[in-house]
């Protein structure tokens, strides 16, 4: 079988040691890392998804997919991330309130450090106040957004009217991501970009990160 294929069947199986595995085995085999992780990982989330969706799977059935997930994902972090690099900015980043989905964040998390991107990650379910706050205290130029939720995108725009009051909107820019949000939601909410994916998230903060030192 197809190893990418397999890793995909292995996440929505839910067997952490076999997605490891795998995942090892398509790395010894020189396929990219992006496309084990595109074709591979977020396959089997996605099909998982869509399971959960049309209720042919239950929710511990998605935890464990998840679960898989990150054991991949551990695989595949060295190649993404290199060390001792000069940092090429300070970005903020979390998942927003009460939303308690982080792969995706993660995954931005790690493409933007392998970027040479200074990462500070507040994990999931980040008040407001904490993102605009850690953002003062670390003198960072971005904050990264990610909502899973419809009930929790609405948090981003909190964040963004915190940013409004203190006056540092110009300053601190902001990028949100997640499957609910949208470019026209990023515009509505005053968002200054959004990211489709962790590769798309690096070219948006890269020029955010341009604009701050114009
Ligand atoms: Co939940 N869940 N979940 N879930 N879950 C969704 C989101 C859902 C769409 C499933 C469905 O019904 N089809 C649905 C939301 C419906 C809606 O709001 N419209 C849903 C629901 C309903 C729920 C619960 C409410 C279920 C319940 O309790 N009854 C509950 C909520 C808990 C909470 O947060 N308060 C819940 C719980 C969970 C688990 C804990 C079991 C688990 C999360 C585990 C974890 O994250 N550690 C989980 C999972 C895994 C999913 C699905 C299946 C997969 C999400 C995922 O990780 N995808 C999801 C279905 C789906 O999305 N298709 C679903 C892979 C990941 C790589 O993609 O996160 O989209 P994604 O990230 C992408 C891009 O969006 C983008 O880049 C990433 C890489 O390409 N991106 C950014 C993300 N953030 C970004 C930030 C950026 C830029 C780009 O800039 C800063």
């Amino acid at each position: 079988m197809d190893v990418l294929k397999e890793i995909s069947q292995q996440i929505q199986a839910g067997v952490q040691e076999k997605v490891a595995d795998v995942t090892h085995r398509a790395v010894e085999a020189h396929i990219p890392p992006k496309e084990i992780l595109d074709k591979g990982l977020i396959d089997g989330m996605n099909i998982i998804g869509e399971k959960y969706k049309a209720h042919e799977i239950f929710l511990p059935d998605v935890l464990l997919a998840a679960k898989a997930m990150y054991a991949g994902m551990e695989v595949l972090r060295p190649l993404f991330v290199k060390e001792d690099m000069p940092s090429a900015g300070k970005v903020v980043i979390g998942t927003v309130q009460g939303d308690l989905h982080d792969i995706g964040k993660n995954l931005v998390g790690i493409m933007l450090k392998g970027a040479g991107f200074e990462i500070i990650d507040l994990g999931n379910d980040v008040a407001p106040q904490e993102f605009v706050e850690t953002a003062k205290k670390e003198n960072a130029s971005v904050i990264g957004m990610s909502a899973l939720l419809t009930t929790t995108m609405q948090a981003m725009k909190c964040v963004i009217d915190h940013l409004k009051k203190e006056g540092l909107d110009g300053r601190i820019k902001t990028i949100i991501g997640g499957a609910p949000v949208s470019e026209a939601y990023a515009r509505e909410i005053g968002a200054d970009a959004y990211g489709y994916d962790s590769t798309n998230a690096v070219e948006c903060v890269k020029k955010l990160i341009a604009e701050t030192r114009r």
